[in-house]
Order: structure tokens, then sequence, then C-alpha cells
């Protein structure tokens, strides 16, 4: 099995898809958005999680065309929604986004073809980046951070709590919304000191103005710790696991 050769034909192939989690409103439990989620169905092997080949398509550099892909198509896909599906005008496309391309120098320059190309509003677009991949790159192009908040995208911080995050590179950032990493959520119920850390970020969180989305929700217990400690966006196989976009519209039917 050699990935790193059938990964650069796998775009070829058609063989990457993407799945599609929704972004839930604790309060009405309907849909905000959707995250994209890359898939690869390899001819003979099947299907390839990400965990492990998106570390060889960082390695390889293959992320950056791959990545494109992913943005154009998420676009595309969730511009389709909102303009077709009733309800879901406003719906937001949450992207991960790899430290690899948001070096690369004309990142702007892709994210600014795909909004134009896909017709879909700038505000309804949040690039993820891990926590750690921002600790990880000193050289970040301020630059690029700049021209991303001019086109009006929003920067969420994937995997919070993670990492070693302070206050002054969150502003620095300007991000717009911070995903608590699932493994807090886990302990929610489970552990005394579980909602700690929570009650920690939504503080940080509110005096920065940014939105906070809790991930791994799986239970109804986690779901009520999270409405008493005032968490309002989650995510998490409670409501779905990442779906294939054809199976989307049916979700939204039964998830009004
Ligand atoms: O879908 P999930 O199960 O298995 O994803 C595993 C990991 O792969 C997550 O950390 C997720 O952020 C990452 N991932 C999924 N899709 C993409 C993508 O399109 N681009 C990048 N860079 N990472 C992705
Ligand atoms: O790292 P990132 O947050 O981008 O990746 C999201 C990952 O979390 C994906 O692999 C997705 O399949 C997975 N995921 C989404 N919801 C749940 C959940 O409720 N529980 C668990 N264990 N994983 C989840
Ligand atoms: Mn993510
Ligand atoms: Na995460």
């Amino acid at each position: 099995l050699d990935l790193e050769s059938d990964l650069r034909l796998a775009l070829d192939r058609n063989e990457l898809s993407l799945n599609y989690q929704p972004i839930i409103d604790v309060s009405t439990e309907g849909a905000v958005g959707f995250e994209a989620l890359l898939r690869w169905h390899h001819h003979e092997h099947g299907p390839i999680m990400p965990d492990a080949f998106i570390p060889i398509a960082e390695e390889t550099g293959m992320i950056l065309p791959i990545g494109t892909w992913v943005l154009r198509e998420a676009l595309r896909q969730v511009q389709q929604w909102r303009t077709q599906v009733p309800g879901a005008e406003n719906f937001t496309a949450a992207v991960n986004i790899s430290g690899r391309q948001l070096v690369a120098g004309d990142f702007p320059d892709v994210v600014e073809a795909a909004i134009r190309d896909t017709g879909i509003d700038p505000a309804a677009i949040h690039l993820e980046i891990t926590e750690t991949v921002l600790m990880d790159q000193p050289d970040l192009p301020k630059e690029t951070l700049q021209r991303l908040a001019r086109l009006g995208v929003g920067l969420s911080i994937d995997d919070f709590g993670t990492g070693y995050s302070s206050l002054s590179y969150l502003k620095w950032l300007s991000a717009r919304t911070l995903k608590i990493d699932r493994t807090f959520v886990e302990e929610l119920g489970a552990d005394p000191h579980g909602a700690t850390i929570i009650e920690l970020v939504l503080g940080m969180a509110e005096s920065l103005r940014l939105d906070v989305v809790a991930e791994g929700v799986e239970t109804a217990v986690q779901l009520g710790e999270l409405r008493r400690l005032g968490v309002r966006l989650a995510q998490g196989y409670l409501w779905s696991k990442p779906l294939p976009a054809e199976r989307i519209p049916a979700w939204l039917r039964s998830h009004p």
C-alpha cells in the first residue's frame, strides 16, 4: 500500500469526498451550519480515515491542492443548501485548514476565488485551524491573517484547550470562534472537575467576544451540563455523525 503515490492520484480519480456534521444551536437543537470532513475512498482498499492520510498529505505538500479542493467543494455545497433548502439561508460552512495551507503565500487568493466562484457570503465561512498549528507557526504571516479578516471570513480555533493558548494570541489572530476539544466535553458529568476548563474557556470567550462550540457531544447528560454552563453551540454524535451531502436534506427534515 503506497498511500503517498495513491494520494497524488486520488483527486483525479474522484476518490475524495466530504462528509458534513451539523453544528447545533443547543436552545433549539436545530442546525446553524456544517463542518466539512474529508473522506478518501481508495479504489482497492476502501475507506481511509483522515488521521491516516492527512499527515502524509501535509508532509508531501499534497494538502495544498487537496485543501483547495476541500474549500471549494464545501463552500459550493453549503451555498447550494443556503439557496435551495428552506431554513438553510444562514447556514455557516466550517472548513478545516492545515498549517501548510495557511503559510502558503497564495492562501488568501484561494479563499477569495472560492468566495467569488461559489457566491457564498464570506461571513458564513469559518476556517478551522487547530490551536497547536497556530502555536507551531512562529512565522505565521500576519499579512495572510489581515487579508482573511478583510475578506470577512471567520477563524475558528479547533481542538481548543489542548495546546497552550494565551489571551494575547487570540486577540492578535482576531478569531471569531473557539471550538472546545471533545476531551473536555467527555469529562462532563463524569468528573466533578469536568466543567472547570469549559467554565474558564467560556469566561475567556465572553471577554474577547468569541463564540464557543462544544465538540464531541454524545449524551443528554453532557448536553444538560453544557446548557447549564451557558454554551450555545455544539456538535457531536448526539445529533449526527458526519454524513455524506446527499443525506443532509433528509436529516434537516427530521431535525427542524
Ligand atoms: O473526520 P474525523 O474524523 O475523523 O477527522 C479526523 C481529523 O482529520 C480531524 O482532526 C480533522 O480536523 C481532520 N480533518 C478532517 N477533514 C479535514 C480537511 O479537509 N482538512 C484538514 N486539514 N484536516 C481535516
Ligand atoms: O479535529 P476536528 O474537530 O476537526 O475533528 C472532528 C473529529 O471529531 C472528526 O473526526 C469527527 O468525526 C469526530 N467527531 C464528531 N463528533 C464526535 C462525537 O460526538 N464523538 C467522537 N468521539 N468524535 C466525534
Ligand atoms: Mn474541525
Ligand atoms: Na477538534
